[in-house]
């Protein structure tokens, strides 16, 4: 079965981040041949630093991967072609695809949400007006009625040895210049996009009796910390202390050590999609603030998560794990929610572990796809 995944970076680095994940699985696991056609390898570069921004195609980790620009090379078409986050294919590739006997299976693979309009959309056919062509949906989720995530077979067993590993630990935080996990420290991890609760989070922290180490890679949140500091400029590797808070400035890592990020971390704030989904995967309490949408359209994504996530936490722990993640999504209120949150770390460390064993019951995207395209390439 051959791939086309075709990837269009709208801004940040999730389009690219979960496209490419899907097609290192296909290659990685299912030995498939995959073309993975990006717009913006220079956003690429910065998940994966082995990629050539300069180069029309290359090959990492098995995968083709090719610069889509507006003129397309005459290339066969494969037989399942993706479009990744509902990007549009050029009409010149759909009209070859019409020529392609059998037609491939055409998949939109939508955005993640837990709402339950993705179970209803998940796999309906829409018709190409004119030509002889069928694209369907593909729904990630939460649920058996969508399309599953996407989660790699070598994922919960390295992660499992990492966590158990403190010399591991060790070495990975000493590699980022970090100095090494302290007794009644909590160790936090913060990727999210401009969001101003975030001085009022960093006050509460400097202000607690517990010692908070807070690890930022590199992007959005940087200017209101800098702010917060009081400095022109946060470099990588910088380090800063106030009260009980020390921060370190870390650069962007590549996605595989981010993962290890995740995993290290006591608790990670993450955003977007595909931060979100590892944060899950790391088995790891986290705090998610969504990709603002137009007319607030992230905030019923928010609930319908929390409604899933919180469903079997006691009422208690549901409520405090509400307001945080609504605090942090309505950027306000958030030094008030922590204190709580940070008493009940245990409790939700706990009840990451659960929600990892829930999703891993599942099947993954991959394997829902590749059983998908199976049926109708038959
Ligand atoms: O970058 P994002 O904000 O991406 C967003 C969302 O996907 C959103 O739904 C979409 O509409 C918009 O992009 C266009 O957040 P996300 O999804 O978490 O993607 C970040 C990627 O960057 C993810 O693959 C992890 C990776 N990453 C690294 O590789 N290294 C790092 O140091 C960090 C912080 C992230």
């Amino acid at each position: 079965m051959t791939w086309d995944i075709f990837c269009t970076v709208i801004d940040n680095y999730g389009d690219i981040g979960v496209s490419w994940r899907l097609a290192r699985q296909l290659s990685m696991e299912h030995a498939l041949p995959v073309r993975l056609w990006v717009d913006d390898l220079a956003a690429f570069q910065h998940i994966r630093p082995e990629v050539d921004a300069t180069l029309a195609v290359q090959q990492l980790a098995g995968v083709e991967i090719r610069r889509w620009t507006s003129l397309l090379p005459d290339i066969e078409v494969g037989e399942v072609v993706i479009e990744a986050l509902a990007c549009n294919l050029p009409d010149e590739f759909i009209a070859r695809m019409a020529l392609r006997q059998p037609p491939p299976v055409w998949l939109n693979l939508e955005y993640l949400t837990a709402e339950a309009w993705g179970a209803g959309v998940h796999g309906l056919p829409s018709p190409h007006p004119r030509l002889a062509l069928c694209k369907h949906f593909f729904m990630p989720g939460y649920t058996l009625q969508t399309g599953g995530l996407t989660r790699e077979a070598w994922l919960a067993p390295e992660r499992d040895r990492f966590q158990a590993n403190a010399a591991a630990r060790a070495a990975y935080f000493s590699n980022l210049g970090l100095p090494a996990e302290q007794a009644g420290e909590l160790r936090i991890s913060l990727f999210c996009y401009e969001n101003n609760a975030l001085p009022g989070l960093l006050q509460a922290w400097a202000n607690g009796i517990d010692s908070v180490r807070v690890l930022v890679p590199r992007g959005k949140a940087l200017p209101l910390i800098a702010a917060w500091l009081g400095c022109e400029n946060l470099a990588a590797g910088t380090t800063w202390q106030r009260g009980a808070l020390s921060l370190h400035v870390l650069p962007m890592l590549d996605q595989d050590s981010y993962d290890r990020l995740l995993w290290a971390c006591d608790l990670n704030f993450v955003r977007g999609e595909d931060s979100f989904t590892r944060a899950q995967f790391a088995a790891r309490p986290l705090v998610w603030q969504a990709y603002v949408q137009d007319d607030e359209a992230h905030l019923p994504k928010l609930d319908a998560f929390l409604d899933l996530y919180c469903a079997d936490m006691d009422s208690e722990l549901a409520a405090q794990t509400r307001d945080l993640w609504h605090a942090w999504n309505q950027e306000t209120g958030l030094a008030a929610a922590w204190p709580k949150l940070g008493r009940a770390l245990p409790a939700l460390t706990a009840h990451a572990r659960v929600w990892d064993r829930q999703l891993a019951a599942h099947p993954d995207l991959v394997t829902n796809l590749l059983n998908f395209c199976r049926k109708w390439l038959k």
